[in-house]
């Protein structure tokens, strides 16, 4: 078992790590928290093997429900198929280096899954520290082949903001009738909450609390670069009523904000990555239109701002003098038009198109249509298209203006179903 550094103080993950052995994991765990691993030689070692965990990260004050809620969740994340490692820290716990016993037994039920791995730390009294080895075990989760990881911790200062900061997803539980320490929490863990969750909603004042923390969140910055509203929920974990609604939520938020948020970013990547994303975003939208797909064109080229669109002539393509159809050119340069200008990611609304007939084209050409980006800025951007013969004759050029809207691009899950022109 290569779990143990070697004598030079490496650290390897063993086959049996990677394949989510619990008893490695137990004794890999015990070893970070003894200081056994040198720093940084954990994360360096695992990092290929890290970023497709969701990391969630609950928080809130101490009886707050957080324990009880994580034990729900466990069953609504059991049902729909996923592995869950849970990291549970409670700085309040005497009980050294080990369970934390309330926890134990909150979550005891789902503990004993096999598709569920619980482990406690107790912070003895202080919290510095906490927050990296905490980073470690849920990196140690990660290459472990857990689908969702849960970290819960105690709710009241900067070291629990801390180490909030390794969660992909942050939810913070607020039981009913804190009053006037709702407001005082509005300085800390409000403002990294991406989802607020009113627990113990079977309790008076529930709808009261979920209101007043509706209010607070006017005041604070937007989540997520404004791509994302954080919501109030309410759960009752004894009934199990709102878990559903919640889990839901979670899984909304990873689609929008996605994984690995604790990870460092990979800067030489970054440039290639970008460029790449737009390459296969465009394709995707390319492919996920019926119209374009139904007349036959084809995206063989995309950035970020250009896209490139083919088309080969044929009888259908022709109007009533045998030549190639205007509004066939044009659905071409359009096409490539919007995928250009969809390529950043944002949703271009089109709101101005002009086009110029060349040349006529003929049955069996094959044409190009290429858009690249003229101008761009906050609101609005111009695109123009040349459509050219597979030659380099000339057949269309099309100039295009559109305005930007603040709406991610989302590309339909299922291709519309092709109709037949
Ligand atoms: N009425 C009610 N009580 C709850 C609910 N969830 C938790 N509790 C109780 O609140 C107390 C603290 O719960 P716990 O999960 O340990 O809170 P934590 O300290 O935030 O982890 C326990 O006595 C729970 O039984 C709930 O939905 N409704
Ligand atoms: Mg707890």
């Amino acid at each position: 078992m290569s779990q143990r550094p070697d004598r030079h103080g490496n650290w390897t993950p063993s086959p049996a790590l990677l394949a989510g052995d619990r008893r490695v994991l137990a004794r890999t765990i015990s070893q970070i928290e003894h200081g056994q691993i040198a720093a940084g030689s954990l994360s360096a070692a695992l990092a290929p093997h890290l970023g497709r965990a969701h990391v969630l990260g609950i928080t809130g004050a101490p009886g707050a429900g957080k324990s009880t809620l994580l034990h729900a969740m466990l069953g609504e994340l059991l049902a729909r198929g996923r592995r869950i490692g849970v990291v549970a820290i409670d700085p309040s716990s005497p009980i050294s280096g080990g369970a934390v016993l309330g926890d134990r037994v909150r979550m005891g039920q789902h503990g004993a899954h096999p598709d569920v791995f619980i482990r406690s730390l107790a912070a003895r009294g202080h919290l510095g520290g906490l927050s990296s080895s905490t980073e470690e075990i849920v990196d140690l989760l990660d290459a472990a082949g857990f689908d969702t990881i849960i970290v819960e911790t105690v709710g009241a200062g900067q070291s629990e903001v801390e180490i909030m900061r390794v969660a992909d997803t942050r939810i913070v539980a607020c039981p009913p009738g804190l009053g006037d320490k709702v407001q005082a929490m509005k300085a800390g863990i409000l403002e990294i909450a991406d989802l607020l969750v009113v627990t113990k909603s079977d309790l008076p004042g529930a709808d009261a609390t979920a209101r007043d923390l509706q209010d607070m969140l006017h005041l604070r910055a937007p989540a997520t670069g404004g791509l994302w509203t954080v919501p109030v929920l309410n759960s009752c974990a004894n009934s199990g009523a709102g878990v559903a609604d919640l889990v839901d939520a979670i899984d909304r938020h990873a689609a929008v904000a996605g994984r690995g948020r604790r990870l460092p970013a990979r800067p030489v990547a970054k440039t290639a990555s970008v460029a790449e994303d737009a390459q296969s975003l465009v394709l995707r939208l390319a492919a996920a239109d019926p119209f374009a797909r139904s007349l036959g064109i084809t995206c063989t080229e995309a950035s970020a701002g250009c896209a490139t669109v083919t088309l080969t002539l044929a009888q259908r393509h022709l109007n009533f003098n045998g030549t190639c159809h205007g509004g066939v050119i044009f659905a071409l340069a359009d096409t490539a038009f919007g995928l250009a200008s969809n390529s950043h990611g944002k949703v271009a609304a089109g709101i101005d198109a002009h086009l110029t007939y060349q040349k006529a084209a003929q049955a069996g050409d094959c044409l190009l249509a290429r858009a690249f980006e003229v101008s761009r800025s906050r609101k609005l951007a111009v695109y123009r298209v040349d459509v050219s013969r597979a030659d380099g004759a000339v057949i269309s050029s099309f100039t295009g203006t559109v305005y930007i809207t603040g709406v991610t691009v989302a590309v339909p899950a299922q291709p519309a179903v092709q109709e037949t022109m």
